[in-house]
């Protein structure tokens, strides 16, 4: 059984591509079968209600030229004076209360859970269950961090993990560090993304009513939690001005955040060891894991997207992580899904890349 998964498919073949990716795409799809070989308990759906974040090796890039790229204005336009509003933002920094500091900063952490433990880990992955006051918490702190509904987010990131490295990978790292960090939100997607996509399972998300609230008010929402919350409080609490309050809290931090985001498929796709998979381009890296609350341990991410905690190493590094086993302790969240040492040292000697530690 096991050996099935190493010989290349016909598919991969008829590509003729090099002998090293032949064997690194069957080792992908090799490794999810030999990890449910590994552990009974550690299966790859698990109890989670879908699968459709492993990887898939069965699928084939379309041959011929690739399409055109073909820019979208607005978001270039948007975008670039968000970063020139972030710039300034910085620039104004040693002109502010050292409370709105504070303030944008714990601003900066609730946005980033809501991406974090929010979007990423409970509704991306089902790796952990979140009762209703929780998820009512997260959606309110993503909608703060204003990258995409939820829906549209894990949506994007199942058909990443699912087809990473393809034409079907929204934010494709083998297209380069500026596409997969910031360019795939400036360009139409790819087809096969769409094409894909379209055949997720997302019957979880749309059950799922907090979900589906928060992509209904998305707008209204992101207007009161990512601009007017985080400046009316600095402003109308300690008399900061209106402009310092605008421009740290709310579009310096909304800057951050993003960028913050945005190295995890950029950096961490690209720098960095992969102790736990050599076959696949996501790495361990510590400095977009001390950025992105530790979300940066993506060589073991992408090797076990079901694990609650994204890495082997509980707290350390990760904030996220400590607020997840924080909500279990006061019974707001439950079951968090754990990939056991055993099957994680057993898949470092069997494909890691011997260094055997993180960063
Ligand atoms: C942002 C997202 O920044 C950031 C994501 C980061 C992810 C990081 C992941 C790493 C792991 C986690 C770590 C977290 C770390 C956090 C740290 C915090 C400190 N499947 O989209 P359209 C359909 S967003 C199925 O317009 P175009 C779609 O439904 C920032 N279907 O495609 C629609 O159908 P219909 C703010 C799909 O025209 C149709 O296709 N936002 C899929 O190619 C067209 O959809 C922005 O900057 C799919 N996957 O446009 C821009 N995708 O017509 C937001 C699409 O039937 N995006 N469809 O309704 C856009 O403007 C556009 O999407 C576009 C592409 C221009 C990028
Ligand atoms: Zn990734
Ligand atoms: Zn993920």
């Amino acid at each position: 059984m096991l050996f099935v998964f190493n010989v290349p498919s016909q598919c991969q073949l008829s590509k003729d591509l090099p002998s090293s990716t032949i064997t690194a795409r069957a080792m992908r799809n090799g490794g999810a079968g030999m990890e449910k070989a590994l552990s009974n308990q550690e299966d790859l759906g698990g109890d989670r209600g879908m699968t459709d974040d492993i990887f898939d090796e069965s699928y084939c890039e379309k041959e011929g030229p690739k399409p055109a790229k073909r820019y979208v204005w607005r978001n270039i336009v948007l975008m670039s004076l968000l970063h020139l509003g972030g710039l300034y933002g910085l620039w104004l920094i040693p002109a502010a209360k050292p409370v709105t500091l504070a303030w944008g900063f714990l601003c900066f952490l609730l946005s980033a859970l809501g991406v974090t433990a929010g979007a990423h880990r409970l509704w991306s992955h089902r790796s952990y269950k979140a009762g209703l006051p929780l998820r009512i918490f997260l959606a309110i702190a993503n909608s703060m961090a204003f990258q995409n509904d939820i829906y549209e987010w894990a949506r994007d990131h199942r058909v990443h993990h699912k087809f990473s490295e393809t034409d079907a990978d929204p934010h494709n790292a083998t297209r380069g560090f500026f596409f997969s960090h910031v360019g795939w939100l400036l360009v139409r997607k790819h087809p096969d993304v769409i094409e894909k996509g379209r055949k997720l399972d997302l019957a979880d998300l749309k059950a799922d009513k907090v979900v589906m609230f928060q992509r209904r008010f998305y707008k209204l929402s992101v207007v009161a939690m990512c601009f007017l919350f985080p400046t009316i409080v600095p402003w109308c609490f300690w008399g900061e001005s209106l402009r310092n309050s605008f421009f740290l809290p709310a579009i310096l931090r909304y800057v951050v955040v993003l960028n913050a985001s945005w190295l995890v498929n950029s950096a961490a796709h690209m720098f960095g060891n992969r102790p736990y998979d050599r076959n696949i381009n996501p790495r361990e890296n510590r400095w977009v894991t001390f950025g992105a609350l530790g979300e940066g341990f993506h060589n073991y991410h992408h090797t076990f997207p079901y694990d609650y905690s994204t890495s082997e190493f509980g707290w350390h590094y990760n904030f996220t992580t400590a607020f997840i086993d924080l909500m279990c302790l006061l019974g707001l969240a439950s079951d968090r899904k754990k990939v056991s040492k055993e099957t994680i040292l057993a898949r470092k000697i069997r494909t890691g890349d011997g260094s055997h530690k993180s960063g």
